[in-house]
Order: structure tokens, then C-alpha cells, then sequence
């Protein structure tokens, strides 16, 4: 089994690729659940959704979150209200973007969630309802919630990331109930071929599994057998605020900073082609450095990113992959 820890975007192109790989039930992606949120009463996990659009080829291909081909008839249908709104009242807000049909995702969701099913059998469920055959886990069945302390306040993630375009100054990251969560499976961790660190934000994408007890340390353990992608590309990340965030928190914007964030636990780092100059400056940070195309926008970059993960970590594929 092939264990991937993931967030939303980046790693769901990553997966996408190694299911021309591998076969899909030999993957099992671990996904970051810290920003879900709740909106309208509805329970909604983007990233696991974005892992799960994705892979069925449902996603809209443009925004990279959210179905294709969706309307929003409901989002227009809240326009009505807002004159009527009380000062004061959150009701029927339209910051956040809940296509038609992805309602109905939340919809499911909220009402499983309200029956007592576990939040690992409701991502089970939704992955089959749109013929995802890798396994999908939430992180932890908890409730964990990134907190971001930015210079106009404290707010939770959708509101830091949708709410202000993630155009705020970050003081500080806290992940809160993560020291009363458990990660979900522990021997996933222990008993995968290979563990995979998808390229996502490493603060608020694989930060909150990080987190979670326990998972340092076994990724320590089986160190080697442990690859991370680099989601900063020549001192940028390809979506999303990781580079500015990286460097509020006081990190560095670069592969060398995500080496040094990562040298603990992973034994190599797959960075773009573009920081090759920066491959000497990895190593030094201690860890093995792979120098590949990682941006994952034209065919066949994430399946051959994807084998080059692999290979990096001592899994053997049979020539042209697992899959025809
Ligand atoms: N991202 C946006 O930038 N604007 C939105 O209105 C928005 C709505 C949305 C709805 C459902 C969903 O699953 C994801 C959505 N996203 C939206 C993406 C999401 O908030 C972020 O990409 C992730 O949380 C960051 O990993």
C-alpha cells in the first residue's frame, strides 16, 4: 500500500498521476480535514472533496476546486436576503461559493454526520458515489480547526483564505483540537510500502496531520522510505498563499526552506527542475534531493512525477507503470 498525506489542489493532481501508476486500491491518500468549515449549517470538507473531484474527473479543471459544468442558482438565490439581514447576523452569507451540485455533496455529508456515521465512512461513501476506487481517509475523525492570527484578526481558514483572498499578513497558525484528535489509522503509517508528502501548503496542508500525535514520529521511523514534493516552484507556490505564508511564519520561500521543514521526517525531496541550481543547498539540509518536472499542468507530468516519487523511495515499478 502507497500512503499519501495530502491537502486539496496539488495533491489531488498528484494522486490523479499515480493512479496511472499504480492501481487505485493500492493507494490509501490521507487527507487534511483542519479546513473544513461549517456554512448554512452544512458540513463541508473542500480538500477531501477536491481529492475526490478530482479523481473522478469531476472537478472543475479551471478553479481546481468544485464540480465542473456547475451552476449556482442557489448562491444567486441568497442575493435576496441580504438587504433583510440584521446587523450582526452571518445568515445566508455568499463569500463562500457552493455550487448546485455541490450542495448535494454537503448535503450527504451534513446528514450522515447527523445520523452518527463516522466522517471516515461518510469520505468512503461520497469516494464511491463518484467511483473513487483509492481509499480515502480523513485525517482524523475529530474536529480540527486551523485558526489563522492575521495583522486584522483571528479568524478560521475559509475566512482567512476565501473571505480575505488570503490577502492578509499571518502572525501565527494554530490548529485547534488537535491535541484532543487522534490520526486516523496509525498502522497505515506503519505498514505502507512508501509514504508520499503530496505537494501542498507544508503549513496548513500537511502541518495539521503532522500535528496530530504520533505522526511525526512514525514518519521519522521509516524516514527512508519517505518522499515529500516540493509545492514551493522557484520561490512561488504554483496555487494558494504558501509562499507568503512561509515567509510571515518565518520560513524560507524556497525548496531549501521546505527541506528544512521536512529534513526530520522525509528521506528525499523531489523539487521542479527550475531550483535544480538549489538541489547541492537540499542536500545539505540533510536530505536526498530529486530534481524532476513537478508542475503538473500539462499530460503526463503527474504520472511520470508520481513514478519518480516511487522509485525515489524504493518502490519498484514494472517498466510503464503498474497500469496500461
Ligand atoms: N475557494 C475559493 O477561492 N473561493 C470559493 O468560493 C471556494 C468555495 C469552495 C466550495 C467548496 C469547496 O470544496 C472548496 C471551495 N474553495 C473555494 C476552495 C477551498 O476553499 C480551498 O482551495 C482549500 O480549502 C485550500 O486547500
Amino acid at each position: 500500500m502507497i500512503c499519501v498525506l495530502a491537502g486539496g489542489v496539488g495533491a489531488a493532481r498528484f494522486l490523479r498521476g499515480l493512479v496511472e501508476v499504480v492501481e487505485p486500491e493500492r493507494i490509501t491518500a490521507i487527507v487534511n480535514t483542519a479546513d473544513d468549515t461549517v456554512l448554512h449549517g452544512l458540513s463541508i470538507s473542500p480538500d477531501l472533496d477536491t481529492v475526490v473531484y478530482t479523481l473522478s474527473d469531476a472537478i472543475d479543471p479551471a478553479r481546481g476546486w468544485g464540480l465542473r459544468d456547475e451552476t449556482w442558482r442557489a448562491m444567486e438565490g441568497l442575493a435576496r436576503f441580504a438587504r433583510v439581514r440584521p446587523d450582526g447576523s452571518s445568515a445566508g452569507g455568499a463569500w463562500f461559493n457552493l455550487g448546485d451540485t455541490d450542495l448535494a455533496t454537503h448535503f450527504y455529508r451534513t446528514g450522515r454526520l447527523a445520523e452518527g456515521a463516522r466522517p471516515s465512512e461518510v469520505a468512503a461513501e461520497i469516494a464511491r458515489a463518484f467511483g473513487v476506487g483509492v481509499r480515502i481517509l480523513p485525517m482524523t475523525e475529530q474536529r480540527v480547526r486551523t485558526m489563522v492570527d492575521t495583522e486584522v484578526g483571528r479568524m478560521g481558514f475559509q475566512e482567512y483564505f476565501v473571505g480575505m483572498h488570503h490577502d492578509v499578513g499571518v502572525r501565527s497558525i494554530e490548529f485547534a483540537g488537535v491535541s484532543g484528535a487522534s490520526f486516523i489509522d496509525p498502522i497505515v503509517l506503519e505498514a505502507a510500502e512508501c509514504v508520499v508528502i503530496a505537494p501542498s501548503n507544508p503549513v496548513v496542508s500537511i502541518g495539521p496531520i503532522r500535528a496530530l500525535t504520533g505522526v511525526d514520529a512514525a514518519l521519522a521511523a521509516r524516514r527512508d522510505s519517505v518522499v515529500a514534493i516540493s509545492p514551493i516552484v522557484a520561490g512561488a507556490a504554483l496555487k494558494g498563499p504558501a509562499d507568503r505564508m512561509l515567509t510571515d511564519l518565518g520560513h524560507e520561500a524556497s525548496v531549501v526552506g521546505v527541506a528544512r521543514m521536512y529534513a526530520g521526517v522525509c528521506g528525499t525531496l523531489v523539487i521542479d527542475a527550475q531550483d535544480a541550481p538549489l538541489a547541492g543547498a537540499v542536500e545539505r539540509e540533510g536530505v536526498r534531493c530529486v530534481v524532476v518536472d513537478t508542475i503538473m499542468s500539462r499530460p503526463g507530468v503527474a504520472a511520470a512525477l508520481a513514478a519518480t516519487a516511487l522509485e525515489a523511495a524504493g518502490v519498484r515499478l514494472p517498466r510503464g507503470g503498474n497500469r496500461q
